[in-house]
């Protein structure tokens, strides 16, 4: 074998995974478009932040019983709160968060759940979650918003469940 075949075989070896590696992501673009339905997000779910307090959901926060321990919480987060800044919420229900912001882009993380969400104006953020344990869950905004961004927090309070002899 001389000296330049080996070279070229060198050349290969490089430009073939430079060639493939490319190929790979564009097949993982494809199928994670088109096969698994991955997408950013469209107009479902857009608001217009100006006009929050005329648009339901967002026109009445807070929390909402749909079924018997099925809630949605509408919450709006703005310099520097949430509105509501405290929910009660009975062990063992299932709530749906429904987030928007009024003005620039927040967080909503629940401690201790998997509740963790961008809050963007002009786009409605969801999560659903369950609450077993009662107790007080810290909420606070994760994305560094202006000044009193430290202290931009709120809290959910679980209250223990029902018990049997609650009047129906
Ligand atoms: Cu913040």
């Amino acid at each position: 074998m001389n000296r330049k075949y080996l070279g070229y075989l060198f050349e290969v070896a490089w430009i073939l995974p430079s060639v493939a590696v490319p190929i790979a992501f564009l097949v993982a673009i494809v199928i994670t478009a088109f096969v698994v339905g991955i997408a950013v997000p469209g107009n479902v779910g857009r608001v217009d932040p100006k006009a929050l307090s005329t648009t339901p959901p967002f026109d009445k926060p807070g929390l909402r019983e749909l079924a018997p321990g099925r809630y949605e919480a509408v919450v709006t987060a703005q310099l520097f709160n949430f509105t509501p800044g405290e929910l009660e919420i009975p062990a063992g229900s299932k709530v749906t968060f429904i987030v928007t912001s009024r003005d620039v882009i927040h967080g909503y993380k629940i401690e201790n759940t998997p509740i963790n969400m961008m809050v963007i104006p002009g786009q409605v953020s969801r999560m659903t979650t369950t609450f077993d344990t009662p107790g007080e869950y810290y909420v606070y905004c994760h994305e560094y918003c202006g000044g009193g961004h430290h202290l931009m927090a709120g809290k959910i309070i679980v209250t223990p469940a029902k018990t049997a002899s609650a009047n129906r």
